[in-house]
């Protein structure tokens, strides 16, 4: 009864406020989230201002507001340590636990807000919850629409062993992890604080708890931070953090509209430059809470709303674990755990990167400069670690650095070396410059590093009795045997080779080392065809009965960089390549982890087959393994059970950020292309998706595009270029124009263009 009409009541605020968008930009619940281990991974839901967040479980005697701070790791620059969980804040209300209706659980990814809502006692009780970045807390505020109805107690819980101790108005934890004698422990210190903020009623110090009694409203004000900074010189050790968080603690404690409106509009400048219509769902879809609203999904399609929301989930993602600080982990910036699944790290091989894939094409450029930050920050010691590692064939050292699969904060790494992530890395340095133009960036920040990565492979790549040029001993990753000219490595090391030409030549002014590398770049073995007219993953095809067959399931098909993220194969530029590629991809069939699917989408928007890339999203959006399920027999669990948690969050399994990320930026390649120095228009567009729009995608050469479509068919463009100089070319269906716009100026193309 209660739930027909809460489904009523919302079927109404949809109507009334007429926007499918603002209703379908909030995620739903109609219970709390388990206060378990799995209620943190897969309902509870995350806020974040890209350097601290909080997953919030909804809970009603005792709320938990489990939070990070993301430079919060164990480990130094020599041993990995781990990400760690920083602490919780707990807010008791005894005799919440019985007699509640009416609970609604919502995060408006839209606003950047958590709530919950619920009525006890004939009393609504209301509780909102952000992450400010302008002020550097977390704000969570109780009310009610009755007085004095607060009555319960605050802890904050660390989880290590700081020292806790409550004064006043505010429960203060600081500790270090100096000396814990563990080895993977650095000097770092850190420290949180929550202030307690009371509207009638009265606060007092209990112990190590403030209660309330009697109060019409209570504000939590939480800070925290570490003494971490990005810098060997300093051993990565700062300045304590305790007057730092103090202080932004009491700077917070201002009226809550007035906190609220400052975080919002710091969030809607970033969050706003994009919109998505991929078509509505049925006004039932849309009235299920979300975790119903997945399963449901899952069974039957059909919810372009819901597909909407998972591109939009991914932006607030990205916004709220990738600002100012570190860049976003394997799991962002949220973690619950002291021995997090591989160390909750930055993964070389796919993971960090497909973190940044969404980066620059749906609009959140800035969001990129943490993972630039790290890189540049640890290289002095990925210098020392590689000159120590590896030497030309005459023996002296090689220039550069490269990495290692796992690496941390402080520049340690572990795992197998993974020799071409330096390479992958240059890549994103140079796309950041392809989409927004800067050529200061460039100048001064992309071309010193591709130049660098260069100077490694030149010093390490080794020559074949025919000449060609092959990567020594790579693995593809993770997956065969370790051997030269693995196809992954061979597509990565031409990636970086044909960026730094085109970077050489943006700056006209390295022409003798342009041309080295514009000649390397061509002698290296390039992608072939093998006999069953698949895309080989490595040089030769292997004698073995699962390796690169058409059975061979495996996760990873890192063999098909050079379709995306790079683009040394296309279908309009090297069609036999594109179809060797399709090949392989419909060998390794249509499950994977998270981040699997998700760059499998990519694969097949860049094959233009916006149908196949339309089904690998429904496969990750749905519950996890539902795509191992129809498979069944095919390939095992691990490489196979992927899918999206009623959090929204995605499984790789366990919860993985990357596929969250992935699957906003393959999104981005079914509406918009541009790696081929076209602006290509709907080149993956979808049947299940007829009519739609979307506003603010980025194309490479300083564009902004925004693109309405009806019966599957171009009606609008609109391209703004915001930056860059140059003539450009549009392509949609078969035809190009030409473009000729400079910064500030755009065009308004129909549907005939
Ligand atoms: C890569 C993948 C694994 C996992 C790990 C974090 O090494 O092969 O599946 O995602 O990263």
């Amino acid at each position: 009864m209660v739930r027909h009409m809460l489904i009523a009541a919302c079927l109404l605020a949809a109507q009334l406020c007429g926007g499918a968008e603002a209703h379908d930009l909030t995620l739903r619940y109609d219970r709390p989230a388990p206060d378990t281990a799995q209620g943190w991974e897969q309902e509870a839901l995350p806020i974040g201002n890209g350097r601290i967040g909080a997953m919030i479980f909804g809970q009603l005697a005792r709320e938990r507001v489990q939070f990070n701070d993301i430079t919060l790791w164990t480990g130094d620059d020599r041993v990995m340590g781990a990400y760690q969980p920083f602490g919780d804040v707990y807010i008791n209300l005894p005799g919440h636990e019985r007699g509640t209706t009416a609970y609604a659980r919502q995060l408006d990814i839209g606003q950047s807000l958590h709530s919950v809502s619920y009525t006890h006692g004939g009393v609504r009780f209301r509780r909102e919850a952000f992450a400010s970045y302008p002020a550097q807390v977390i704000a969570m505020r109780l009310s009610a629409d009755k007085r004095g109805q607060y009555t319960g107690s605050i802890e904050l819980a660390d989880r290590h062993d700081a020292q806790i101790t409550a004064l006043g108005d505010r429960i203060a934890a600081t500790g270090s992890l100096r000396g814990k004698g563990d080895a993977s422990s650095n000097a770092m210190d850190y420290a949180s604080q929550v202030k307690v903020l009371n509207e009638g009623g009265t606060i007092a110090v209990d112990g190590n708890r403030i209660t309330f009694t009697g109060c019409d409203a209570v504000t939590l004000i939480l800070g925290a931070g570490t003494s971490y900074v990005l810098d060997p010189a300093k051993k990565f050790q700062g300045e304590h953090p305790l007057p730092r968080v103090t202080a932004q603690v009491s700077a917070a404690a201002r009226p809550w509209a007035a906190l609220l409106a400052e975080h919002q509009k710091d969030f809607h400048a970033q969050f706003n430059r994009m919109s998505v219509d991929f078509g509505g769902a049925a006004p039932a879809r849309r009235a299920l809470p979300t975790d119903r609203r997945i399963a449901t999904y899952t069974a039957e399609g059909n919810d372009p709303g819901l597909e909407a929301q998972f591109f939009q989930f991914g932006r607030y993602l990205l916004i709220s674990s990738s600002r100012d600080s570190l860049p976003a982990n394997l799991q962002g910036l949220w973690n619950n755990s002291l021995t997090p699944p591989w160390k909750s790290d930055y993964h070389t091989n796919i993971n960090i990167q497909m973190n940044y894939w969404p980066a620059e094409p749906a609009n959140l450029s800035q969001n990129a400069l943490p993972f630039f930050a790290l890189v540049r920050g640890v290289a002095p010691v990925y210098r020392q670690l590689t000159a120590a590692t590896f030497a030309t064939s005459d023996g002296r050292p090689v220039r550069g650095w490269t990495v290692r699969t796992e690496s941390n904060p402080f520049g340690a790494m572990g795992y197998v070396w993974n020799k071409t992530g330096n390479a992958w890395y240059a890549q994103h340095f140079w796309e950041h410059y392809a989409y927004t133009q800067d050529q200061a960036f460039l100048r001064e920040v992309a071309y010193p590093l591709m130049k660098e990565a260069v100077h490694f492979w030149q010093d390490y790549l080794k020559q074949l009795p025919d000449g060609r040029l092959v990567a020594p001993l790579g693995w593809s990753p993770e997956h065969g045997p370790i051997e030269d000219g693995v196809t992954y490595d061979q597509e990565i090391v031409w990636d970086l080779f044909n960026n730094t030409v085109e970077a050489a030549d943006v700056l006209g002014d390295d022409q003798a080392f342009r041309a080295q590398v514009a000649a390397m770049r061509d002698k290296l073995a390039a992608p072939r065809v093998g006999s069953w007219g698949q895309l080989l993953e490595w040089m030769d095809e292997k004698k073995d009965p699962v390796l690169d067959t058409p059975g061979d399931t495996h996760r990873h098909v890192s063999h098909l960089f050079a379709l995306y993220p790079g683009r040394q194969i296309s279908p309009t530029q090297t069609p036999e390549l594109a179809a060797a590629a399709r090949k392989s991809l419909e060998g390794r069939g249509d499950a994977g982890t998270g981040w699997s699917m998700a760059w499998k989408t990519a694969y097949w928007a860049r094959l233009l087959d916006g149908d196949h890339a339309y089904k690998m999203l429904r496969g990750q959006l749905a519950k996890p393994g539902a795509r191992a399920a129809q498979q069944s027999g095919k390939g095992s669990e691990g490489n196979n059970a992927g899918g999206t948690y009623p959090n929204m969050l995605d499984a790789h399994p366990p919860f993985q950020i990357d596929g969250n990320f992935g699957a906003v930026a393959a999104i981005c390649e079914m509406l918009l292309q541009s790696q081929t120095g076209e602006i290509h228009l709907l080149p993956a567009l979808p049947s299940a998706w007829p009519a739609g729009s979307v506003k603010g995608l980025r194309a490479r050469g300083g564009y902004e595009v925004d693109l309405a479509w009806a019966g599957g068919k171009l009606t609008s463009a609109t391209i703004r270029r915001t930056a860059g100089s140059g003539p450009g070319r549009v392509r949609y269906s078969g035809k190009v124009v030409a473009l000729n716009l400079k910064a500030g100026q755009s065009r308004r193309l129909g549907a005939s263009l």
